[in-house]
């Protein structure tokens, strides 16, 4: 037996959840670009997210966002998917795009906005009972620009009083799930701008409040896997959203950036026990493809994240333990690059094809002829879009 074959039962557990917004045009706020054959339907997009998975086997979920995914009915929309082989995931909210919540949204100090707020998670709740969706998750774009502009304290009580409301709300079996960001669009303070203080307000919530890791979301240098296990240790890493980037939250292709980090946090993923069915972190994407073709754009995502989870199970851990009780530095250090510097994509590529998968999902998409089918069928309405 190869190591591989001892950690490919492993990899079987690897399920990453896509952002059905992936699928919509995206930009910059220079510029949304447009793309034949983009869907102009939440239908269209769960019809997209489940080619990733048919090529891959890795995406069985697809995450909404509310109110862009809005439909009357969730529970058709739930067997609408299942009979394309995929099921809903994540349910999103958004308190970013509506007038009202220019000056902050579950961290204002006008009652009536707050409220709104409060009640669009209600809703979002509702929706979860019917697609049977596990986590809500807020990210929240509530800040201030200039200093002196808002109660920096005043926005930290609000915004506990509000996630508490929320939480009361959740059902037996569903998760709150908090994300933060260090900036944008706020530029001076961000009310949620560290996994300090999304900690600090899931872990008073209660048991079923967790925080969402988004790897685009630090501030350029900082250890992500060192927050990934802190966070594990203390039982609080609900999901990651993941992507990578250069500058900013640039939401470009995990690994695509620093393949290298991506190999760092799942050594923690997978050393905390993070890949177990029941250990209550989900690996999300979230991610905008301005430029390249969407469908292959995601595939290649799930692909990276599988490449370098395979390398963080081959990591031998034994030899790693020794090397550091031992105090060899160099020696652990090797043991830690052997591991990602072996290619497994070979293996991979036997992995597939023992379950029926294509060797290669970008060849194989490609000359399935779906993206000239979606252009020619994909006419007229309204595309999608990262956007109201
Ligand atoms: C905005 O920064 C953002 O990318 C957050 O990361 C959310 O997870 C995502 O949008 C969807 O609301
Ligand atoms: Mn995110």
């Amino acid at each position: 037996m190869t190591d591989f074959d001892q950690v490919a039962p492993a990899l079987d557990a690897l399920a990453i959840e896509v952002p059905s917004w992936a699928y919509g045009n995206s930009g910059t706020r220079f510029r949304v670009w447009g793309a034949a054959g983009t869907p102009r339907t939440i239908e269209e997009k769960i019809a997209d997210a489940a080619q990733v998975h048919s090529h891959t086997g890795l995406a069985p979920k697809v995450a909404l966002h509310i109110p862009w995914d809005a439909v009357d009915d969730y529970t058709a929309l739930s067997s609408y998917a299942a009979d394309l082989g995929v099921a809903l995931g994540t349910v999103n909210s958004n308190t970013f795009q509506n007038e009202s919540y220019k000056f902050g949204s579950l961290t204002s100090a006008d009652e009536r906005v707050r409220k709104q707020a409060v009640q669009h998670h209600v809703d979002c709740l509702e929706i979860m009972t019917a697609t049977g969706s596990r986590d809500l998750k807020i990210w929240l774009a509530d800040g201030a620009n200039y200093p002196g502009q808002n109660d920096l304290r005043q926005r930290q009580d609000t915004l506990a009083t509000s996630l508490r409301e929320i939480y009361d709300q959740l059902g037996d079996d569903q998760r709150l799930v908090l994300e933060y960001k260090f900036f944008e669009p706020a530029f001076y303070a961000t009310d949620v701008p560290d996994w300090g203080t999304a900690y600090a307000h899931v872990l008073a919530l209660g048991e079923k409040a967790f925080v969402c890791l988004d790897t685009g979301h630090h501030a350029p240098g900082t250890n992500i896997e060192q927050i990934v296990t802190s966070l594990m240790r203390l039982g609080k890493l609900g999901s990651f959203d993941f992507n990578s980037r250069f500058y900013a939250d640039d939401d470009l292709i995990v690994g695509a950036a620093d393949p290298f980090q991506l190999y760092r946090i799942m050594v923690e993923v997978v050393g905390g026990g993070g890949l177990a069915p029941d250990s209550g972190v989900a690996l999300m994407l979230d991610q905008c493809h301005n430029i390249e073709d969407k469908i292959p754009g995601q595939i290649r995502s799930v692909l990276n994240v599988q490449e370098m989870t395979a390398k963080a199970l081959l990591l031998d851990r034994d030899a790693l333990t020794r090397a550091r009780l031992a105090n060899d530095v160099l020696g652990a250090n090797q043991v830690f690059m052997d591991a990602f510097t072996t290619d497994v994509r070979a293996d991979l590529a036997g992995w597939r094809e023992n379950r029926g998968l294509p060797g290669d999902p970008m060849t194989a998409f490609t000359a399935s002829g779906y993206l000239d089918r979606i252009a020619a069928d994909r006419v007229g309405g309204t595309q999608a879009g990262w956007g109201p």
